[in-house]
């Protein structure tokens, strides 16, 4: 009775059921730099609700040996650590005591092939789910990804050369981004720090301007070109107004001539239509009343030319006769 009673007991305790989900082992990309820790992380699970007669050989159980275990002792995950933009392929192996197929599954944000290219701007913890399912049953295993931040420098986009005539607005707004979503510090260099610039009939020539963009470590710079056409002024002709003179009286005619290039080595020539001279003097005689039409013409020699017209009235005035000579004539 003792043996029977004895055999029951033993039978009934070796009931369990076992999953076993072996190893877990992280790998990276081979062409990547790594200052990754690599490690056997050892997981076993039990499904409680499949009994298996007899005697049952659980797996070998190792300890984890990955160094940052302990940082997740907290949620008692194993850890492991990675880089920004490296390629993260988790590869489990398990095995089923029924020696079933087993098929696998994992978490967001891998693929369901257990691989994850990490971009910058990722960096983080992530708790993953990696299962092992055998058509019935499904054992997991979580463990935590921590992607280290690696910093790079924004990027600026493509930044075209421009052309504008003077007194043209310039403007540029340039576009950055920063991978790892830091906030982005733009400066332009002069003269269009503003983004902007008015430009005036001084600044023709070509101007390169540097764009750079700071994420407060480290920064891009991209240049342009600005060229600036000269626009040639045409020369304005101010204070020239119709006038009166008399007869005999020396007439000047004195006209406000400007050019915004002279700067420029320009050199304006003014003309008078006759019968003023080229100074824009002329004395009407005694005969020469009326009344004229007079041209100013201002030349920049650039092809900048202007014209005005006055009127020009000469009054006449009456002159006593002049006795020449007086000389006594006999026969
Ligand atoms: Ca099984
Ligand atoms: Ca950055
Ligand atoms: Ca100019
Ligand atoms: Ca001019």
């Amino acid at each position: 009775m003792k043996k029977i009673l004895a055999g029951v007991l033993i039978l009934s305790v070796m009931l369990f059921l076992v999953g076993c989900l072996d190893y877990k082992a992280y790998d990276i990309d081979d062409s990547k730099d790594s200052g990754l820790v690599k490690g056997d992380i050892v997981g076993v699970e039990k499904n409680t609700n499949n009994e298996v007669e007899g005697e049952v050989v659980l797996p070998t159980l190792q300890e984890n040996k990955t160094a940052s275990l302990n940082e997740a002792v907290s949620e008692n995950l194993p850890v492991v650590n990675v880089k920004e933009n490296q390629l993260v392929r988790l590869k489990v192996s398990a095995v089923d005591p029924n020696q079933d197929n087993l098929t696998y599954t994992y978490s967001k944000p891998f693929n369901d092939k257990g691989t994850w290219k990490t971009n910058y701007g990722d960096a983080g913890d992530y708790v993953v789910t990696v299962s092992a399912f055998d058509g019935k049953l499904s054992t997991e295993k979580k463990m935590k990804v921590v992607v280290e931040k690696v910093n790079v420098p924004p990027t600026i986009a493509l930044l075209g050369d421009i052309t504008v005539n003077e007194g043209e607005l310039v403007k540029v707004d340039p576009k950055v981004n920063d991978p790892n979503h830091d906030p982005v510090t733009v400066t332009i260099s002069a003269p269009m720090s503003k983004g902007v610039w008015q430009t005036t009939s001084k600044d023709s020539g070509i101007y390169t301007i540097k764009v750079t963009a700071s994420d407060g470590e480290l920064q891009t710079e991209k240049s342009f070109k600005v060229t600036v056409k000269n626009v040639n002024l045409v020369p304005v002709i101010t204070n020239f107004v119709d006038v009166k003179a008399q007869e005999g009286e020396t007439i000047k005619l004195n006209p406000t001539v400007a050019d915004a290039d002279e700067n420029e080595g320009e050199k304006v020539i003014v003309t008078f239509s006759s019968p003023f001279n080229k100074e824009g003097v002329w004395t009407p005689g005694y005969t020469d009343r009326g009344t004229y039409f007079v041209n100013v013409t201002a030349d920049d020699q650039r092809g900048g030319v202007a014209t005005k017209q006055i009127k020009v009235t000469v009054e006449p005035v009456n002159m006593p006769p002049v006795i020449k000579d007086v000389s006594l004539e006999t026969n």
